[in-house]
């Protein structure tokens, strides 16, 4: 019966979002819409509007080699763009500005646009406009990519078509001419790409959880985290909102009455939800109960990782994946690079590459998931969290801290009065050859680094690529 009433609100979803569709199918032609940043969201923001009938222009402030040869694929597509400016005259004669993620309204060219009454939308939204399929959208401050990969496994392994999009790397434009009917879009999605929605509406809603992050851009944790919460800001009860009971912050806040709320606890146990009990995943309907699996058997280790199974599991049943599909890809998975990865042991030394980790939430777990006689690599661009919430567990876990980066004047004097032995690097190999020199027989070195990586790399990939390598040359060196 349940099944049944799923696919028929599945339907009707259906019908909702092609209506949606049509409308700005038709509202889109021939209007002027300025694109903002000439990243990866808005070029491909860029060439999916002008496919639909827009008259695009994109401006772009960066002005270097790579940027010319990235926006190159404008030209192919007869789209005007300028690079190194932006323009007032040229970018404020617009029906609607589209704004990429990675750029805060406040800047003044938008400030001046909402002065002026111009639309302000984000890539996210623009996207949705156009997308034909039910869309699965994946937020919170820690274990989106994780989740959404697993979430794509499932799909896959059940048969069923999907695309996984967004924030973890291709935006939602870019995938919208692929789209052939039938697909699952899965969509990892960040606050930034939240923040200018109006109709955006996923069919289900994962909330993993939310901390201190990006608090270079939000004016506190409240501003943030309300952001997170818009999600579900245009789901309906033909939708679904699969969230984290155990959160406070999204248990007090994601209080609509208006969706169907699917919670899932590590601890408490629900009439229709997911929890764990006697060390099982168990997933209830109406208090129809099945056991999905043994904890023991998840191939993800680590409480955080838990939550993320929970909402995945949660998420897949809710779309008829069966349980012998979900235990044999939760057994299997084996996450993602960067995350909490374990790469080798040296000399009795364990190495684990956490890049990933950019805020202080990420590392609270990857700390809580070891034992003792850890030595931290920590340190990078500042996003300005608290980084008291570390304390307890440095005191407990971290033998040696060893701080490097931007944020390091602000971390020592967070930290100096917890343990004796903190060093400071100046460099990434210098901290690198400071942990290793610290280290015994069954220490752990584990770069988790609670900040962004743009002060030193591109991006925390190159950050994690860097330290394996690294590893790599000790072994070598050590062989
Ligand atoms: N720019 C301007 N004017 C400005 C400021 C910037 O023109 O005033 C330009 C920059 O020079 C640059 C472009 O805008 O060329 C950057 O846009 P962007 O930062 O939005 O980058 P994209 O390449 O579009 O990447 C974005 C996401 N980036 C951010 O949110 C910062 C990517 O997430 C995402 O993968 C991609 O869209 C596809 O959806 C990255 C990220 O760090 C991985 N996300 C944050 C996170 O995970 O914590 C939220
Ligand atoms: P995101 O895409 O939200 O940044 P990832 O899956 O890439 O999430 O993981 C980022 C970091 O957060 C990694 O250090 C990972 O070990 C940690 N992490 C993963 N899932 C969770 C979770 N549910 N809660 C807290 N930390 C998590």
């Amino acid at each position: 019966k349940f099944l049944w009433l799923l696919s028929l609100l599945k339907e009707s979803n259906n019908i909702n979002n092609k209506i949606i569709q049509l409308m700005n199918k038709t509202y889109i032609k021939n209007k002027k819409v300025t694109i903002v940043g000439g990243g990866l969201s808005g070029i491909a923001a860029s060439i999916l509007l002008n496919g639909k009938g827009a008259n695009v222009f994109l401006t772009e402030i960066g002005d270097t080699p790579e940027k010319q040869k990235e926006l190159q694929k404008l030209e192919e597509e007869n789209i005007p763009y300028e690079l190194g400016k932006h323009t007032p005259e040229r970018i404020l004669d617009a029906d609607m500005i589209i704004i990429s993620p990675g750029i805060s309204p406040e800047i003044p060219i938008i400030r001046e646009a909402v002065k002026k009454g111009i639309l302000i939308y984000s890539e996210l939204e623009a996207a949705s406009w156009f997308c034909p399929v039910p869309i699965l959208a994946v937020t919170g401050t820690n274990g989106k990519s994780t989740t959404v990969t697993l979430l794509g496994e499932l799909f896959t392994a059940q048969g069923l078509k999907n695309v996984v999009a967004g924030n973890i790397g291709n935006p939602f434009s870019s995938i919208i001419e692929t789209l052939t009917g039938g697909e699952t879009v899965i969509l990892e999605i960040s606050s930034f790409q939240l923040e200018k929605i109006k109709e955006f509406r996923p069919h289900i809603s994962i909330l993993l959880n939310v901390s201190f992050d990006h608090m270079d851009r939000y004016s506190g944790f409240d501003d943030y985290t309300k952001t997170k919460i818009r999600i579900t800001e245009n789901q309906t009860t033909d939708d679904y909102c699969i969230f984290n009971y155990d959160d406070d912050y999204i248990k007090k806040h994601n209080t609509s009455t208006e969706i169907t709320q699917f919670p899932f606890s590590m601890f408490e146990e629900f009439e229709t939800g997911a929890y764990v009990k006697n060390d099982k995943i168990i997933y209830s309907v109406k208090g129809t109960q099945e056991e999905v699996i043994h904890t023991g058997k998840l191939s993800l280790k680590g409480s955080h990782n838990l939550y993320n199974c929970l909402a995945a599991v949660s998420a897949a049943k809710l779309c008829s994946i069966p349980n012998t599909t979900i235990t044999s890809v939760l057994e299997s998975f084996r996450g993602l690079e960067h995350r909490f990865e374990l790469i080798d042991i040296i000399e009795g030394v364990t190495f684990i590459n956490d890049s990933k980790a950019t805020n202080t939430d990420s590392v609270l777990y990857a700390l809580s998931s070891l034992n003792k006689n850890v030595i931290l690599m920590v340190g990078g661009k500042d996003k300005k969290g608290d980084l008291s919430v570390l304390n307890d567990l440095i005191k407990e876990k971290v033998k040696t801290l060893i701080i490097y980066g931007e944020s390091s004047a602000r971390m020592q004097k967070a930290w100096v009065n917890l343990l004796s032995s903190i060093e400071t690097a100046d460099t990434f190999e210098e901290a690198f050859d400071k942990a290793w020199k610290s280290s015994d027989t069954g220490d752990t070195i584990l770069l988790s680094p609670a900040c962004a990586s743009f002060d030193m790399f591109k991006n925390f990939e190159e950050r994690g690529i860097i330290f394996k390598q690294m590893v790599k040359r000790l072994k070598n060196s050590n062989a």
